[in-house]
């Protein structure tokens, strides 16, 4: 599985996400529920976002769960999580967090470096980008960014 916050599913995490669609027969993409912390999508809308982006990976199937990621992995017989890394600072929190699932539950953690062209990419940097007007088109799937401009549109006084 690919876990993730997704708010919203920007195109570094499409690379990542169809990459590991490739080599797995089945992967599961589930939205972290996280009820202390509003995020700009609701878990839903970021579901849905994340459907329109995969929609031509027909082995991806988009979910979401609450709590630990190994007791959704356990309940659902999943003994790999794909995670992508950018910088430095990627890695020593997913190596924290990769050791202790193991130990947890068993389950392996593989990493896919990210690629060039999307390594600058988070979820936070793009909704800074939209909400002061910059131009996101490159760096999100196109459902993403019609739901940004309707945000910024609906905001306006
Ligand atoms: N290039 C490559 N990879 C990327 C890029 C990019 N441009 N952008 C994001 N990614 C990767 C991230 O490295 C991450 O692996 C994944 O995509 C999701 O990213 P985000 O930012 O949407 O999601 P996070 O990092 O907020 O998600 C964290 C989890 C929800 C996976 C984590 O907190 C978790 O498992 N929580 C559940 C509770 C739990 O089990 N806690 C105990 C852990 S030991």
């Amino acid at each position: 599985m690919c876990p993730g916050s997704f708010d919203p599913v920007t195109n570094g995490h499409v690379d990542v996400i169809t990459r590991a669609a490739a080599l797995y027969d089945e992967l599961v993409v589930a939205v972290l529920v996280n009820p202390g912390k509003a995020g700009l999508f609701s878990v839903d809308e970021r579901m849905e976002l994340l459907r329109e982006a995969v929609a031509e990976l027909p082995n991806v199937v988009v979910d979401s769960f609450s709590g630990l990621l190994v007791d959704y992995c356990r309940s659902h017989d999943i003994p790999v999580v794909v995670k992508g890394l950018r910088a430095v600072g990627d890695f020593e929190y997913e190596l924290q967090m990769a050791q202790m699932n193991r130990e947890l539950a068993g389950v392996e953690t593989l990493f896919v470096p990210t690629a060039p062209q999307v390594g600058h990419l988070s979820s936070s940097l793009v909704k800074q980008i939209a909400t002061f007007g910059g131009d996101v088109s490159r760096l999100v799937p196109k459902g993403v960014l019609d739901r940004l401009l309707a945000r910024r549109d609906g905001d306006r006084p």
